[in-house]
């Protein structure tokens, strides 16, 4: 009879493995190509220009999402019109400083591949010299990289937003100013100022939105070249928090938690299931926060349904 018990039971282990193995996306290939630009880009609600370098001309540049395992084939292209050499930095990657993060001339082009080995969430920017330049004027952007399998440590998320925060400096051409961090005027939420804010910005249409009881997952990069950020959600607390985004590092039921320069996290919140509530996700540095680094979350039960999944995460 034990036997028997014990037979059944490691057969539906080896079931399960078998499942679990079918279940397993095979590891892909995924062709990411960039173009640097500089470019204008309105850098408020109300339409404010500025003399950016980008990503394919927005600030930040397009999410990059793949799965642990996945190889990434990149390309990025320097167009001729461009005055400056540009390069793509992937903290995703490990690979040679030197070879595949070189600086990239106007009217060449780079191109290179990496294995996204370890789950997590990663910034990405520009490294090309003065590289504080590079990143404040706007070439940054965010990589996830999601694990093979989702667990109760690391469940999926009902909504998920990417968030990056930047310093914006007015004058662009000032790299002496950024490096003694004089003269920044703003934070920038996914390049604007109060971007997901009609509290502190009358000008702002949009906010992230969710269902009461909903897990929301904010991916939030600190995209600042010399402030680091202290992650805090007003009238919430975060549920976990993913170091590194890595499903390795859970942190559970946080006020605030800090994001170092260049430096990117996971937080997952969940609102209460049985009314409607407003979150503010804030930059409890103050000098940030009221610079800009304030995001409404509104918890009603007439949330868009389609905001916060697939290519709504970056809103
Ligand atoms: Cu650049």
């Amino acid at each position: 009879m034990k036997k028997t018990k014990l037979s059944v039971i490691m057969g539906a282990a080896v079931a399960m493995t078998a499942l679990m193995g079918v279940s397993q996306a095979a590891a892909k290939t995924i062709h990411v190509t960039m173009t640097a630009m500089e470019n204008e880009v309105e850098i408020d609600n109300k339409g404010t220009k500025y003399a950016a370098w980008t990503y394919d001309g927005t600030i930040p540049g397009k999410v990059v999402r793949v799965t642990e395992g996945d190889t990434v084939d990149f390309t990025l292209i320097n167009p001729k019109e461009n005055k400056n050499s540009h390069s793509m930095d992937f903290h995703a990657a490990e690979v040679n400083v030197l070879d595949e993060f070189g600086a990239v001339k106007p009217g060449e082009s780079k191109h290179f591949t990496f294995e996204a080995k370890r789950a997590g969430l990663y910034m990405y920017h520009c490294g090309a010299s003065t590289m504080a330049q590079h990143i404040a004027r706007g070439m940054y952007g965010a990589i996830i990289v999601d694990p093979k399998e989702f667990s109760d440590a690391f469940p999926k998320a009902d909504r998920e937003y990417v968030i990056i925060q930047s310093q914006f400096f007015p004058d662009a051409e000032n790299v002496g100013a950024m490096l003694e961090n004089s003269g920044w005027t703003n934070s920038l939420i996914n390049g604007k100022v109060f971007h997901y804010d009609p509290v502190h910005d009358a000008n702002a249409t949009k906010a992230l939105v969710s269902k009461p009881g909903e897990r929301v997952r904010i991916f939030f990069v600190n995209a600042n070249i010399n402030m680091p950020v202290a992650l805090h959600p007003i009238a919430g607390i975060w549920d976990r928090v993913y170091l590194n985004g890595s499903p390795k590092n859970v942190l559970y039921d946080m006020q605030t938690v800090g994001v170092p320069v260049a430096g990117a996290s996971a937080f997952d919140i969940v609102s209460p299931a049985d009314k409607a509530t407003n979150v503010a996700i804030v930059d409890h540095t103050m000098s940030a926060a009221l610079r800009g680094a304030i995001t409404v979350l509104m918890n009603n039960k007439d949330a868009d349904p389609t905001m916060g999944k697939g290519d709504k995460i970056l809103p």
